[in-house]
């Protein structure tokens, strides 16, 4: 299917009889059920969750009773990608459904152009009113980018600080090291991350209540709630710790050495000062029991936020979606934090439930991306696309009208740690990773889920591997895009320069708490400021 015919299914499945909007279902006489309106949309997001920590993707240690009750009442993707294993490039090419290459979407000082269409776009022009809480993590002016409220500041500046630097090579990031990462194991009776993501949860329930009492309620609305934690540094109180006391957790399986599978690994290897440090087991161990307290803490607030649903009888009108931004290595390949192409990594949990919309209990074996979560989104919505997508919509899946055969999955990585632009293709069971003249990586995880043996260049994969270079390579000029990249740094690193000279602007986004007293209004409002 080309482009074109993609973008016509994709804008015929909007418009299916059962999602029709409001204003063209409705009248007087047939008032239509609660399934047939565009639902409401909880979009929630945690930062940092590898789904093989947690329990509906089989990870008997972990305790995510909230999150295994949402997978048995919708749909689990069991082979989701990130569009790049990053904070800003992969929710950059969440909202926009693009690659990342094509938006720049490069590093976590990528500034995100406000002339680019997102999923809050589209949703409001089928009439949702879309309200953010938690991380955004959107760099450059504009800190809206088609939410009409936020709720809350961020918890990461937006500015062009953590710029990378090609020109140097590979260089060990103190910040985004292996010991800063496990440097303050707990217990601790509270952190900065747990202060961010209890009032991104508080916000989140009081918006939500505003709904049910009547604030726009004439529109859908979709609310996305974004919390920081697992992210590291890895810590969490007691309480999470002792729901691990006597759990198994399991330690990373055996791996070969990770500069066997691809020399580029070095790169990543300086980065994180993987090198600089010989963990022991206790230690590996103990970080991923903080780890998993924190994935518990979200799972706790999840927990209340569905409950909360419950309680406020809007259950039945809303979808919910569950994923993350990328994954976390926590050891395995001797690895730590993201940016690598392997699964622990760039595989993300995602979980959609619709009880009464969707089918329930259901697994999806088929790759796909969080690029395609913005046609899946539309689609819901009733939305019409009219710009250009590298994703495709989910919803033919989730209705079980498509299979799944054919789909191809494409992830980017262009940010620091790396000195070359990283492609890869997931495509059947086959994983495929190119950086320009180096070797390539074939994984077939199939027979080897746990990638430890590069089988490129085997002549029993000869077929498959030029397939999947043909899908690599579409569309993708490596040596192009390093000069694209390095030119793009370098611009950044002059604006960034300002810090020296009178000071860098100010595009923190700034909530305003709550407005004067109004004794006409049933709200008080977290924010005056709307776009
Ligand atoms: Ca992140």
């Amino acid at each position: 299917m080309n482009r074109r015919e993609f973008m016509q299914t994709s804008v015929k499945g909007g418009v299916t009889a059962s999602l029709l909007p409001p204003q063209t279902a409705t009248t007087a006489r047939s008032r239509p059920k609660t399934s047939d309106l565009p639902p409401n949309i909880l979009f929630i997001m945690a930062d940092q969750v590898t789904p093989f920590m947690i329990g509906p993707y089989g990870q008997k240690a972990a305790h995510t009773p909230h999150l295994d009750l949402l997978a048995r009442s919708g749909t689990v993707f069991d082979a989701a990608y990130c569009g790049s294993p990053l904070c800003v490039p992969s929710r950059m090419s969440l909202w926009t459904g693009r690659l990342p290459h094509k938006i720049q979407a490069y590093d976590n000082a990528s500034e995100f152009a406000a002339h680019i269409p997102t999923t809050l776009h589209y949703l409001r022009r089928a009439n949702y009113r879309t309200v953010a809480s938690g991380k955004c993590h959107f760099i450059g002016p504009d800190q809206a980018h088609g939410f009409n409220e936020r709720l809350t500041p961020d918890i990461f500046h937006s500015d062009f600080g953590p710029l990378p630097d090609w020109t140097l090579g590979p260089v060990l990031n103190k910040g985004t090291d292996v010991q800063t990462m496990l440097r303050m194991l707990g217990p601790h009776k509270w952190t900065k991350q747990m202060g961010f993501d209890q009032m991104t949860f508080d916000r989140t329930l009081a918006r939500l209540r505003e709904y049910a009492m009547g604030k726009h309620r004439d529109q859908p609305l979709f609310l996305y709630v974004s919390f920081t934690q697992p992210h590291d540094p890895y810590t969490t109180t007691k309480h999470y710790l002792d729901l691990y006391k006597d759990a198994e957790i399991p330690l990373p399986k055996a791996h070969g050495n990770i500069l066997e599978l691809s020399p580029t690994y070095k790169w990543l290897v300086t980065q994180h000062g993987i090198n600089l440090v010989n963990l022991s087991p206790g230690k590996i161990r103990e970080a991923r029991r903080n780890y998993l307290g924190m994935v518990s803490w979200v799972d706790d607030r999840i927990g209340k936020l569905l409950a909360e649903l419950r309680r406020l009888d809007l259950d039945k009108s809303f979808a919910v979606f569950f994923t993350s931004d990328h994954g976390a290595m926590l050891g395995e390949h001797g690895q730590w934090s993201k940016r690598y192409m392997l699964e622990w990594s760039s595989r993300v949990p995602l979980i959609v439930s619709a009880p009464g919309r969707l089918p329930a209990g259901r697994r999806i074996a088929a790759p796909v991306s969080l690029i395609d979560v913005l046609p899946t989104l539309a689609d819901l919505a009733g939305a019409k696309i009219e710009t250009e997508l590298d994703g495709r919509s989910l919803l033919p899946l989730l209705k079980e009208t498509e299979t799944g055969d054919g789909r191809v999955v494409i992830a980017e990585y262009l940010g620091e740690g790396v000195i070359e632009p990283v492609r890869m293709v997931r495509w059947e069971q086959y994983k495929y990773i190119i950086v320009n003249d180096y070797p390539p990586q074939l994984y077939d995880l199939q027979a080897d889920p746990n990638e430890n043996a590069n089988v490129a260049g085997q002549a029993k994969y000869s077929q498959v591997e030029s397939r999947l270079r043909g899908f690599a390579l579409r569309g993708w000029d490596g040596p192009a895009l390093q000069r694209a990249v390095l030119q793009n740094q370098q611009s950044r690193r002059v604006v960034r320069s300002m810090k020296d000279y009178g000071g860098i602007p100010q595009w923190e986004y700034e909530p305003i708490e709550t407005g004067t007293y109004d004794p006409d209004s049933d709200f008080i409002p977290f924010t005056r400021r709307e776009y």
